[in-house]
Protein backbone atom coordinates (compact mmCIF):
# COMPACT_ATOMS: atom_id res chain seq x y z
CA UNK A 1 0.00 0.00 0.00
CA UNK A 2 1.27 3.47 -0.66
CA UNK A 3 1.64 6.00 1.79
CA UNK A 4 1.42 9.92 1.45
CA UNK A 5 2.89 11.46 4.03
CA UNK A 6 5.12 15.31 4.39
CA UNK A 7 6.64 16.68 7.10
CA UNK A 8 5.02 19.71 6.54
CA UNK A 9 2.51 19.38 9.16
CA UNK A 10 5.40 19.75 11.84
CA UNK A 11 5.09 23.78 11.52
CA UNK A 12 1.49 23.52 13.13
CA UNK A 13 2.98 23.19 16.61
CA UNK A 14 2.96 25.02 19.99
CA UNK A 15 -0.65 26.04 20.23
CA UNK A 16 -2.44 25.13 24.00
CA UNK A 17 -5.78 24.13 24.15
CA UNK A 18 -9.04 24.20 26.87
CA UNK A 19 -9.67 20.93 28.48
CA UNK A 20 -12.19 20.67 31.69
CA UNK A 21 -11.23 23.71 33.03
CA UNK A 22 -7.58 24.03 32.01
CA UNK A 23 -5.39 25.38 29.24
CA UNK A 24 -2.82 22.25 28.46
CA UNK A 25 -0.54 21.86 25.52
CA UNK A 26 -2.58 20.52 22.53
CA UNK A 27 -3.30 16.69 22.42
CA UNK A 28 -3.29 16.41 18.77
CA UNK A 29 0.51 17.37 18.01
CA UNK A 30 3.86 16.39 15.42
CA UNK A 31 4.65 13.55 17.64
CA UNK A 32 1.46 11.68 16.90
CA UNK A 33 2.53 11.35 12.56
CA UNK A 34 6.22 10.57 13.78
CA UNK A 35 5.43 7.22 16.01
CA UNK A 36 2.38 6.78 12.57
CA UNK A 37 5.38 7.01 10.15
CA UNK A 38 8.15 5.38 12.63
CA UNK A 39 5.85 2.20 12.18
CA UNK A 40 4.77 2.42 8.95
CA UNK A 41 8.34 1.98 8.08
CA UNK A 42 9.28 -0.39 10.41
CA UNK A 43 6.45 -2.54 9.22
CA UNK A 44 7.91 -2.58 5.57
CA UNK A 45 5.94 0.33 3.73
CA UNK A 46 8.49 0.78 0.87
CA UNK A 47 6.41 3.23 -0.98
CA UNK A 48 6.24 6.53 0.94
CA UNK A 49 5.68 9.29 -1.37
CA UNK A 50 5.55 13.13 -1.17
CA UNK A 51 2.24 14.75 -2.00
CA UNK A 52 1.49 16.28 -5.25
CA UNK A 53 1.22 20.54 -5.33
CA UNK A 54 -2.76 19.96 -5.47
CA UNK A 55 -3.88 23.44 -4.48
CA UNK A 56 -7.30 24.22 -2.55
CA UNK A 57 -9.46 23.60 -5.80
CA UNK A 58 -10.72 20.56 -4.38
CA UNK A 59 -11.69 22.15 -1.20
CA UNK A 60 -13.31 24.68 -2.72
CA UNK A 61 -16.00 21.83 -3.39
CA UNK A 62 -16.59 21.29 0.10
CA UNK A 63 -15.93 24.20 2.10
CA UNK A 64 -17.11 27.97 1.22
CA UNK A 65 -14.79 30.82 -0.45
CA UNK A 66 -15.13 32.75 2.46
CA UNK A 67 -14.42 30.31 5.19
CA UNK A 68 -11.15 29.56 3.47
CA UNK A 69 -10.19 32.81 2.92
CA UNK A 70 -10.28 33.09 6.49
CA UNK A 71 -7.98 29.86 7.03
CA UNK A 72 -5.73 31.61 4.67
CA UNK A 73 -4.88 34.66 6.49
CA UNK A 74 -6.05 33.73 10.17
CA UNK A 75 -2.86 33.79 11.37
CA UNK A 76 -1.58 37.15 10.17
CA UNK A 77 -5.05 39.11 10.62
CA UNK A 78 -4.80 37.82 14.56
CA UNK A 79 -0.76 38.44 14.76
CA UNK A 80 -1.24 42.35 13.46
CA UNK A 81 -4.15 42.65 16.24
CA UNK A 82 -2.14 40.82 18.98
CA UNK A 83 1.08 40.92 18.04
CA UNK A 84 2.70 39.63 21.31
CA UNK A 85 0.54 36.44 21.74
CA UNK A 86 1.65 33.26 20.39
CA UNK A 87 -1.05 31.22 19.04
CA UNK A 88 -4.58 32.01 18.44
CA UNK A 89 -8.33 31.08 19.36
CA UNK A 90 -11.63 32.69 19.94
CA UNK A 91 -13.00 33.31 22.95
CA UNK A 92 -16.62 33.85 21.78
CA UNK A 93 -18.66 32.90 19.02
CA UNK A 94 -21.02 34.28 16.67
CA UNK A 95 -24.05 31.17 16.81
CA UNK A 96 -24.12 32.89 13.44
CA UNK A 97 -28.61 34.01 14.57
CA UNK A 98 -30.02 36.78 13.88
CA UNK A 99 -27.84 38.09 11.24
CA UNK A 100 -24.42 37.68 13.00
CA UNK A 101 -21.33 38.85 10.39
CA UNK A 102 -17.72 38.32 11.08
CA UNK A 103 -16.73 42.04 11.90
CA UNK A 104 -13.18 43.71 10.89
CA UNK A 105 -11.10 42.26 14.05
CA UNK A 106 -9.73 39.08 14.35
CA UNK A 107 -11.00 37.97 17.55
CA UNK A 108 -14.89 38.62 15.61
CA UNK A 109 -13.37 36.66 12.33
CA UNK A 110 -12.29 33.45 14.51
CA UNK A 111 -15.58 33.88 16.66
CA UNK A 112 -17.33 33.60 13.49
CA UNK A 113 -15.72 31.02 12.00
CA UNK A 114 -14.74 28.68 14.47
CA UNK A 115 -17.50 26.48 16.42
CA UNK A 116 -14.90 26.16 19.15
CA UNK A 117 -11.90 26.75 20.78
CA UNK A 118 -9.46 23.32 19.88
CA UNK A 119 -8.21 24.78 16.38
CA UNK A 120 -5.97 27.31 17.24
CA UNK A 121 -3.41 28.99 15.11
CA UNK A 122 0.33 29.71 15.11
CA UNK A 123 2.35 31.13 12.37
CA UNK A 124 2.60 27.62 10.32
CA UNK A 125 -1.21 26.50 10.50
CA UNK A 126 -1.93 27.58 7.29
CA UNK A 127 0.98 26.14 5.20
CA UNK A 128 0.02 22.46 7.58
CA UNK A 129 -3.80 22.33 6.47
CA UNK A 130 -2.26 23.02 3.08
CA UNK A 131 -0.16 20.18 3.31
CA UNK A 132 -2.74 17.57 4.44
CA UNK A 133 -4.89 18.45 2.14
CA UNK A 134 -2.73 17.85 -0.65
CA UNK A 135 -1.43 14.54 1.28
CA UNK A 136 -5.57 13.24 1.18
CA UNK A 137 -5.70 14.36 -2.66
CA UNK A 138 -2.86 12.86 -3.28
CA UNK A 139 -4.06 9.37 -2.45
CA UNK A 140 -7.42 10.38 -3.60
CA UNK A 141 -5.97 10.49 -7.05
CA UNK A 142 -4.11 7.51 -7.32
CA UNK A 143 -6.87 5.15 -5.61
CA UNK A 144 -8.73 7.08 -8.37
CA UNK A 145 -5.90 5.79 -11.23
CA UNK A 146 -6.50 2.08 -10.05
CA UNK A 147 -4.59 1.64 -6.56
CA UNK A 148 -6.56 -1.30 -4.40
CA UNK A 149 -5.66 1.27 -1.53
CA UNK A 150 -4.18 4.21 -0.09
CA UNK A 151 -3.02 5.61 2.91
CA UNK A 152 -2.98 9.86 3.41
CA UNK A 153 -1.07 10.20 6.48
CA UNK A 154 -2.93 13.91 7.37
CA UNK A 155 -2.44 16.26 10.20
CA UNK A 156 -3.73 18.34 10.93
CA UNK A 157 -7.11 15.85 11.30
CA UNK A 158 -10.19 17.29 9.39
CA UNK A 159 -13.46 15.47 10.24
CA UNK A 160 -14.35 17.89 12.32
CA UNK A 161 -13.91 20.63 9.60
CA UNK A 162 -17.50 21.98 8.38
CA UNK A 163 -18.94 23.52 4.97
CA UNK A 164 -17.56 27.14 6.98
CA UNK A 165 -16.45 26.03 10.43
CA UNK A 166 -13.18 25.14 11.99
CA UNK A 167 -13.16 23.34 15.34
CA UNK A 168 -11.89 20.06 17.13
CA UNK A 169 -8.33 20.47 16.02
CA UNK A 170 -9.72 20.38 12.20
CA UNK A 171 -9.41 23.10 9.50
CA UNK A 172 -9.98 21.78 6.41
CA UNK A 173 -11.95 18.32 5.78
CA UNK A 174 -9.75 16.15 4.25
CA UNK A 175 -12.01 13.23 3.65
CA UNK A 176 -14.71 15.29 2.99
CA UNK A 177 -12.93 17.23 0.17
CA UNK A 178 -11.11 13.23 -0.88
CA UNK A 179 -14.68 12.05 -1.11
CA UNK A 180 -16.17 14.97 -3.19
CA UNK A 181 -13.12 14.54 -5.70
CA UNK A 182 -14.02 10.62 -6.21
CA UNK A 183 -17.32 12.07 -6.96
CA UNK A 184 -15.94 14.79 -9.77
CA UNK A 185 -13.63 12.04 -10.91
CA UNK A 186 -16.16 10.48 -12.28
CA UNK A 187 -17.35 7.87 -9.52
CA UNK A 188 -21.23 7.88 -9.21
CA UNK A 189 -21.24 7.02 -5.03
CA UNK A 190 -18.87 7.70 -2.70
CA UNK A 191 -19.18 6.31 0.82
CA UNK A 192 -17.03 7.80 3.64
CA UNK A 193 -16.49 5.55 6.72
CA UNK A 194 -15.79 7.24 9.87
CA UNK A 195 -13.95 4.67 12.36
CA UNK A 196 -12.42 7.98 14.39
CA UNK A 197 -13.72 8.37 18.22
CA UNK A 198 -15.72 11.19 17.59
CA UNK A 199 -18.40 11.97 15.37
CA UNK A 200 -17.28 13.33 11.46
CA UNK A 201 -19.95 16.38 12.60
CA UNK A 202 -18.14 18.35 9.37
CA UNK A 203 -18.25 15.30 7.49
CA UNK A 204 -22.12 15.04 8.23
CA UNK A 205 -22.68 18.75 7.49
CA UNK A 206 -20.91 19.12 4.39
CA UNK A 207 -22.73 15.63 3.08
CA UNK A 208 -26.44 15.83 4.78
CA UNK A 209 -28.42 16.70 1.79
CA UNK A 210 -27.08 14.24 -0.42
CA UNK A 211 -28.25 11.05 -1.69
CA UNK A 212 -24.28 10.30 -3.52
CA UNK A 213 -22.14 10.75 -0.73
CA UNK A 214 -23.25 8.04 2.45
CA UNK A 215 -21.63 9.12 5.18
CA UNK A 216 -21.41 5.89 8.00
CA UNK A 217 -19.77 7.14 11.39
CA UNK A 218 -19.38 5.13 15.00
CA UNK A 219 -18.30 7.10 17.52
CA UNK A 220 -18.85 8.23 21.68
CA UNK A 221 -22.61 8.80 22.28
CA UNK A 222 -23.21 12.86 22.24
CA UNK A 223 -24.78 12.18 25.28
CA UNK A 224 -21.78 11.69 26.69
CA UNK A 225 -18.88 12.84 24.09
CA UNK A 226 -17.68 15.63 21.82
CA UNK A 227 -18.86 16.60 19.41
CA UNK A 228 -21.73 16.86 21.92
CA UNK A 229 -24.40 18.49 19.47
CA UNK A 230 -24.44 16.27 16.90
CA UNK A 231 -23.88 12.61 16.05
CA UNK A 232 -27.50 11.04 17.47
CA UNK A 233 -28.94 8.19 15.36
CA UNK A 234 -31.83 10.08 14.47
CA UNK A 235 -29.62 12.65 11.71
CA UNK A 236 -30.74 10.12 8.89
CA UNK A 237 -30.08 13.29 6.46
CA UNK A 238 -32.24 15.86 4.59
CA UNK A 239 -34.43 15.77 1.54
CA UNK A 240 -32.83 14.13 -0.77
CA UNK A 241 -30.16 12.78 1.57
CA UNK A 242 -32.41 11.09 3.43
CA UNK A 243 -31.33 7.87 4.41
CA UNK A 244 -27.93 8.67 3.20
CA UNK A 245 -26.51 9.93 7.06
CA UNK A 246 -26.40 6.95 9.07
CA UNK A 247 -24.62 7.39 13.02
CA UNK A 248 -23.73 5.12 15.49
CA UNK A 249 -23.57 6.57 18.89
CA UNK A 250 -21.80 4.02 21.84
CA UNK A 251 -21.53 4.56 24.99
CA UNK A 252 -18.11 4.98 27.21
CA UNK A 253 -16.91 1.80 27.75
CA UNK A 254 -17.57 0.40 24.46
CA UNK A 255 -15.08 -2.80 23.57
CA UNK A 256 -14.38 -4.74 20.75
CA UNK A 257 -17.46 -6.94 20.95
CA UNK A 258 -19.95 -4.23 20.70
CA UNK A 259 -18.04 -2.01 18.32
CA UNK A 260 -17.92 -4.97 15.98
CA UNK A 261 -21.01 -5.57 15.62
CA UNK A 262 -22.00 -1.72 15.56
CA UNK A 263 -19.16 -1.76 12.42
CA UNK A 264 -20.70 -4.94 11.07
CA UNK A 265 -23.92 -3.35 10.46
CA UNK A 266 -22.47 0.38 8.93
CA UNK A 267 -20.40 -2.06 6.77
CA UNK A 268 -23.85 -3.67 5.23
CA UNK A 269 -25.13 0.09 4.96
CA UNK A 270 -21.90 0.26 2.65
CA UNK A 271 -22.07 -2.53 0.94
CA UNK A 272 -25.82 -1.95 -0.11
CA UNK A 273 -25.35 1.63 -1.15
CA UNK A 274 -23.06 0.50 -3.75
CA UNK A 275 -20.48 2.43 -3.58
CA UNK A 276 -17.81 3.10 -6.45
CA UNK A 277 -14.76 4.00 -3.85
CA UNK A 278 -14.56 4.49 -0.05
CA UNK A 279 -12.97 6.89 2.21
CA UNK A 280 -12.04 6.01 5.51
CA UNK A 281 -11.81 8.60 8.43
CA UNK A 282 -9.13 6.61 10.11
CA UNK A 283 -9.03 7.86 13.82
CA UNK A 284 -7.49 5.57 16.21
CA UNK A 285 -8.84 7.68 19.32
CA UNK A 286 -11.22 4.39 19.78
CA UNK A 287 -7.81 3.02 22.11
CA UNK A 288 -8.64 1.68 25.46
CA UNK A 289 -5.32 3.95 26.52
CA UNK A 290 -6.41 7.26 24.28
CA UNK A 291 -5.99 10.16 27.08
CA UNK A 292 -9.30 11.97 25.72
CA UNK A 293 -11.70 9.20 24.95
CA UNK A 294 -13.47 6.61 26.62
CA UNK A 295 -13.71 3.16 24.09
CA UNK A 296 -11.69 -0.23 25.03
CA UNK A 297 -10.43 -1.23 21.65
CA UNK A 298 -7.20 -2.78 22.05
CA UNK A 299 -4.36 -3.13 19.46
CA UNK A 300 -5.45 -6.39 17.91
CA UNK A 301 -8.66 -5.18 16.93
CA UNK A 302 -7.42 -3.12 14.85
CA UNK A 303 -6.28 -5.63 12.61
CA UNK A 304 -9.97 -7.69 12.40
CA UNK A 305 -11.09 -3.55 11.67
CA UNK A 306 -8.84 -3.59 8.53
CA UNK A 307 -10.05 -7.10 7.47
CA UNK A 308 -13.42 -6.25 7.87
CA UNK A 309 -13.08 -2.70 5.71
CA UNK A 310 -10.86 -4.59 2.61
CA UNK A 311 -14.44 -7.32 2.90
CA UNK A 312 -16.15 -4.34 1.08
CA UNK A 313 -13.46 -5.18 -1.89
CA UNK A 314 -13.77 -0.94 -2.85
CA UNK A 315 -11.29 0.95 -3.91
CA UNK A 316 -10.03 2.62 -0.42
CA UNK A 317 -8.42 5.94 0.64
CA UNK A 318 -7.55 5.61 4.19
CA UNK A 319 -7.21 9.59 5.50
CA UNK A 320 -5.51 9.31 9.21
CA UNK A 321 -7.80 11.52 11.62
CA UNK A 322 -7.32 11.28 15.52
CA UNK A 323 -5.59 9.00 18.50
CA UNK A 324 -3.97 10.40 21.04
CA UNK A 325 -2.53 7.68 22.61
CA UNK A 326 0.73 8.80 21.21
CA UNK A 327 3.09 5.68 22.09
CA UNK A 328 0.60 3.59 20.40
CA UNK A 329 -0.92 5.38 17.69
CA UNK A 330 1.31 3.88 15.09
CA UNK A 331 0.62 0.38 15.91
CA UNK A 332 -2.83 1.14 15.82
CA UNK A 333 -3.24 2.89 12.54
CA UNK A 334 -0.77 0.90 10.43
CA UNK A 335 -2.76 -2.49 12.20
CA UNK A 336 -5.56 -1.70 10.51
CA UNK A 337 -3.89 -1.25 7.25
CA UNK A 338 -2.01 -4.25 7.86
CA UNK A 339 -5.26 -6.43 8.59
CA UNK A 340 -6.57 -4.44 5.42
CA UNK A 341 -4.21 -5.84 3.51
CA UNK A 342 -4.19 -9.79 4.60
CA UNK A 343 -7.27 -9.67 4.43
C1 LIG B 1 -9.93 14.80 15.21
C2 LIG B 1 -10.28 14.60 16.65
O1 LIG B 1 -10.14 13.51 17.16
N1 LIG B 1 -10.70 15.67 17.32
C3 LIG B 1 -11.08 15.56 18.70
C4 LIG B 1 -11.29 16.87 19.38
C5 LIG B 1 -11.65 16.68 20.83
N2 LIG B 1 -11.61 17.89 21.54
C6 LIG B 1 -12.17 17.97 22.90
C7 LIG B 1 -12.25 16.67 23.61
C8 LIG B 1 -12.72 16.79 25.05
C9 LIG B 1 -13.14 15.45 25.58
N3 LIG B 1 -13.18 15.30 27.00
C10 LIG B 1 -11.93 14.93 27.62
C11 LIG B 1 -12.07 14.10 28.87
C12 LIG B 1 -10.71 13.79 29.44
N4 LIG B 1 -10.76 13.01 30.64
ZN1 LIG C 1 -11.34 11.91 17.37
Amino acid sequence: MKVIYTDEHRKHDGAMEFLNGKLVPMFEMPRRMDMVMDRVRSQGFKEILPPQPIGLEPARRVHSDAFLEFLSVAWERWHSDWPKTTFAAPFTFAMRRLGQKPGKSAVSQFGYWCFDLSSPFVPGTWDAIKAAHDVAITGQRLVAGGERAVFSVCRPPGHHAMKDMAGGYCYINNAASAAQAFRDGGAAKVAVLDVDYHHGNGTQDIFYDRDDVLFVSLHGHPDQEYPYFLGYAEETGRGKGEGFNVNYPLPWGTGWDSYRQALADGIRKVEAFKPDALVVSLGVDTFEADPISHFKLKSPDYLEMGAMIAALNKPTLFVMEGGYAVEEIGINAVNVLTGFMNA
